[in-house]
């Protein structure tokens, strides 16, 4: 049964993915159910929409609990990775993510002076990254929540401080870590047959490389690492290298980014959707709404490795930049 949806509904489904209040997306459900056309093919997703609307409104009346205070370390996911900002005492987390994002940590020159995590949203070209201070990882106190938090992340940035003992920075955080089962990616040999371990991609910031007289500590650092750790010279100061790390994170994310478009009409160049690297264009159907992925009968793909509007299968394999036309039945 043809769905035959008027791109009004792709319009309101956009602004829907970009609200961030349960108020605007009531608001924006009941816009979708108003310009679905009535008919036998659009049911299913009617009735979705419905639950999906019923759900909303439940979530937006039930009383917050008295007295249950969300954990400071209970972080919702948002954008598109979750990246976590984490090292020993003043190296200078708090200042990187006052820099890359919009959140406005404390930075003082002194140890602990972050208690708490503080999530902030870095953007990276046309997407946004949720970046997240931490407290200081130290063996005198190690918070379990913490650890906790760092197991759900995408991708662990590890700063050390060139001007310190970066070496000593980075062996005592990798080492504490470990004993907590989370462990650099590039180590999973080490650990092969071991139970319960979590690898994570792990990013090593060199901080406070501020001018030419730190790079001879910055070389000397690298020569110290036996193994091969992604590093970074930075300096949140100066700015070095924070646009290629911005950079770097998003490889590091391993997504891509698509763009959808509407037969006959323009693409849509505003919000890209953020898959995995390796998801085909069924991935992306499904992304959208599950009618989407059992009626999808082909797409057009505008993009790397195919002539302009190719068309292509559930299959095939999208790349970042693609831009992608579902037709459906
Ligand atoms: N020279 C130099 N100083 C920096 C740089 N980045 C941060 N700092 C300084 O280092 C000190 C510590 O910075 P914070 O961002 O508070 O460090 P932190 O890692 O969050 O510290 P804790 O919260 O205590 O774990 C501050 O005085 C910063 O101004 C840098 O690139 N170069
Ligand atoms: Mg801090």
């Amino acid at each position: 049964m043809p769905t035959n949806l008027p791109p009004a509904y792709f319009e309101v489904q956009e602004r829907l993915r970009a609200a961030t209040t349960s108020a605007e997306r009531i608001e924006l459900v009941q816009e979708l159910l108003s310009v679905i056309p009535k008919h036998k093919g659009t049911e299913k997703l009617r009735g979705d929409l419905k639950r999906r609307l019923a759900r909303l409104r439940a979530q937006a009346q039930a009383p917050k609990k008295a007295g249950a205070r969300e954990s400071a370390f209970h972080i919702a996911r948002e954008g598109a990775g979750q990246v976590v900002v984490v090292g020993p005492p003043n190296v200078g987390k708090s200042a990187l993510v006052a820099a890359l994002t919009n959140a406005t940590p404390e930075v003082a020159d002194y140890p602990f002076t972050t208690w708490e995590p503080t999530p902030g949203m870095m953007p990276v070209e046309d997407i946004q990254v949720q970046l997240i201070d931490t407290p200081p990882l130290s063996r005198e106190h190690v918070e379990s929540e913490l650890l906790q938090l760092i197991r759900h992340a995408d991708l662990v940035l590890l700063l050390v401080d060139l001007q310190a003992d970066p070496f000593l920075h980075l062996e005592e955080a990798v080492a504490l870590l470990e004993e907590h089962r989370i462990v650099p990616r590039h180590r999973m040999a080490r650990f092969a047959g071991q139970q319960g371990y979590l690898f994570l991609p792990f990013l090593v910031l060199a901080n406070k490389c501020d001018d030419p007289s730190t790079e001879e500590d910055c070389t000397i650092f690298r020569q110290l690492l036996e193994e091969e750790w992604a590093v970074l010279p930075v300096s949140v100061t100066t700015g070095r290298n924070l646009d290629l790390l911005k950079r770097t994170v998003f490889d590091l994310l391993e997504i891509i980014r698509v763009y959808t478009k509407v037969p006959g009409r323009d693409p849509d160049m505003e919000s890209p959707f953020v898959l995995r690297k390796g998801s085909t264009v069924a991935d992306l159907a499904g992304r959208i709404h599950k009618d989407f992925l059992e009626k999808l009968k082909m797409a057009r793909v505008w993009g790397s490795g195919v002539f302009e509007g190719q068309a292509v299968q559930r299959d095939y394999v999208l790349h970042d930049g693609d831009i992608v036309e579902l037709h459906i039945s």
